[in-house]
């Protein structure tokens, strides 16, 4: 496996030359942040950020997210054009020598909280989610203020995509993933590019919007749309563990050949539909970290990995889930669980 740190450009506070120095780190996870959703990523951004990791010793092999805009989600006018606009991102990410790319598919809204500085025990703070306040909210009065949240929209604007999303339902949203899917990953192939879908987060419907990466049949239905290597997924823990029916380590080991990137973190389950982010350790919260590494492992996993949302610790005040220090823990204790199971299992 690759040990990899998101890193958002040049305004991160956590540089890259503080990145580097986090044993056993081989590269960043990026993109280019500054063209809208269907727009087409210029050479020269892409080299810029390969040239920055490079004069930090990094690679820059796994995008994360080349975002897929609510036009082709929806199966709108334009979707057909942004497709294509989506398959030239491929070829030139795939000739800069990027190797994966995330993305996900979820309606109008990525992740989701409750709360953003939600002070646990030892006096850290973390992201948390409790479906009752979610359910409280109303996106259409602007109670929204979350971390995967496109605050650029009107009000109108938001309700009509909204309804849009009502109208289209589960089953209207699979077709516009499978005639996606369809186009893109034959351009992915060609590319040298593996795709890794990322889980919905939290894996469930939310203000009556479907969404539908969220659990083992719906992975399978996902994959076999078109069976090939690279149309893979995105495994994270967090976002699919939120759902206890979901046994990650079972998933880990029925879907390894299909995963191309885990984000491997822990959280606690602190009730129906209610948990809150904690450090990555087993120990910490409700998953068997190990269990899920081993099984990647055991199957052959040679895929990227990194840490993923870390608590703010010793005072950091950063970019919500993407700080330097919980997250350089979880590297740690990641890059220690990957160096048990080989040994064990004499990988
Ligand atoms: C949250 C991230 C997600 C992820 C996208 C992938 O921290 O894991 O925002 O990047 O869903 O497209």
């Amino acid at each position: 496996m690759k040990l990899t740190m998101r890193w958002y450009g040049e305004d991160d506070p956590v540089t890259l030359d503080r990145i580097r120095q986090i044993p056993t780190m081989t590269g960043i996870v990026s993109a280019v942040y500054d063209v809208k959703p269907g727009g087409v990523w210029s050479e020269e951004s892409i080299a810029k950020i390969k040239k920055s990791a490079a004069d930090h010793g990094l690679e820059f092999e796994v995008v994360e997210s080349v975002p897929v805009p609510e036009d082709i989600k929806l199966g709108n006018s334009n979707a057909r054009e942004f497709t294509e606009n989506y398959c030239e991102n491929l070829k030139r990410l795939g000739k800069a020598g990027v190797k994966c790319v995330c993305y996900n598919f979820m309606p109008v809204f990525d992740w989701l909280r409750s709360e953003l500085k939600k002070i646990q025990p030892d006096g850290a703070n973390a992201l948390a989610y409790d479906q009752k306040t979610v359910e409280a909210m109303d996106p259409l009065k602007g109670d929204l203020a979350l971390p995967g949240w496109d605050a650029s929209y009107t009000k109108e604007q938001l309700k009509d995509l909204i309804g849009q999303y009502h109208k289209l339902g589960e089953e209207g949203l699979w077709e516009n993933l499978a005639t996606f899917l369809k186009k893109v990953i034959p351009a992915a192939r060609e590319a040298g590019i593996k795709m890794a879908i990322h889980p919905d987060d939290p894996p469930w419907g939310l203000f009556g919007l479907p969404r539908i990466v969220t659990n083992t049949p719906n992975l399978e239905r996902l994959l076999s749309t078109v069976d090939d290597v690279h149309n893979g997924l995105t495994f994270c823990t967090g976002s699919l563990g939120a759902d206890v029916n979901n046994d990650l380590v079972k998933m880990a080991d029925h879907f390894a050949e299909r995963i191309h990137f885990a984000h491997l973190r822990n959280i606690l389950i602190t009730g129906d539909r209610r948990f809150e982010e904690v450090g990555h350790p087993s120990k910490s919260g409700s998953f068997d970290m190990y269990g899920i590494v081993r099984a990647l492992v055991k199957k052959g996993f040679d895929g990227y990995v990194r840490p993923d949302h870390g608590r703010m610790i010793w005072g950091e005040d950063g970019r919500k889930g993407y700080g330097l220090y919980d997250r350089a823990l979880g590297a740690a204790y990641l890059a220690g669980l990957f160096e048990a199971a080989e040994k064990e299992l004499g990988k």
